[in-house]
């Protein structure tokens, strides 16, 4: 069986932010991704594959049967009409223009998507929603990154309901969450404090979450890359 084409987003970096790089080559751009998302798709019964920033997304659609739009920095804070915080992290424009154009040619073809943290994030901003600039409390870079940390609330009858049952326990890299929600989007993951874990389109195969399954020792396996390469081969079955 032909396994679902799932398309990553990742991040650009120079040689500068390399260690160990030879001097003449500090200037050259680099894509970063970081592993274990193709991991955790490759184990579900997807076919991974890095998308670089310079392709018009639209060209990638056509060709996908499904997207995760990855960890990263913080989507610029103009972008949802905030002015930035002090806590900032510097604008990677490259980054956030490809990842909404992937949003609009995802969404106009009905193409699923999986966010993961900084995709939560971007779905949200896309979808006409802002964001809490900094909840410090969320983001526990103190403690391992590969087992739980905090519960989260799951509702019942959503699909990370169906994914997990009415509450599981995730990692939290997250200095950022969602603020005013997007249009037709419905959180359906929160923390006890309010913070929001987790998010759904109410008719578009959209489902994204604060946390990373893909650093936890659960990635292979976990059940949402098995929801991405699911919703993917569907797709694939009905234009087939
Ligand atoms: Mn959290």
């Amino acid at each position: 069986m032909t396994r679902p084409l799932i398309g990553l987003t990742g991040r650009r970096k120079t040689g500068h932010q390399l260690i160990g790089q030879p001097e003449a080559l500090l200037d050259l751009e680099g894509d970063w991704y970081y592993t274990n998302y193709a991991r955790g798709v490759l184990a579900a019964g997807g076919l991974p594959v890095h998308l670089p920033l310079d392709v018009d997304p639209a060209l990638f659609v056509e060709r996908l049967d499904g997207i995760v739009i990855t960890g990263g920095a913080d989507v610029w804070p103009e972008r949802y009409g905030a002015t930035p915080a002090p806590t900032a992290e510097p604008a990677e424009t490259e980054r956030d223009d490809f990842e909404l154009a992937t949003l609009d040619a995802a969404n106009a073809a009905s193409l699923p998507v999986l966010g993961i943290c900084r995709g939560l994030q971007v779905i949200n901003v896309h979808a006409g929603g802002t964001l809490h600039q900094h909840v410090p409390a969320h983001a526990r870079y103190d403690v391992a990154i590969n087992g739980p940390i905090h519960d989260v609330a799951i509702s019942e009858g959503s699909a990370l309901g169906r994914l997990y049952g009415t509450s599981h326990q995730v990692n939290s890299l997250h200095h950022q969450t969602v603020d005013h929600l997007g249009n037709n989007l419905l959180v359906t993951a929160s923390h006890e404090d309010g913070t929001v874990e987790g998010i759904e389109h109410t008719t578009l195969p959209i489902l994204a979450v604060q946390w990373h399954p893909e650093m936890l020792d659960t990635c292979e396996g976990d059940p949402l890359f098995g929801w991405i390469v699911d919703q993917a081969s569907a797709g694939t079955a009905s234009a087939g």
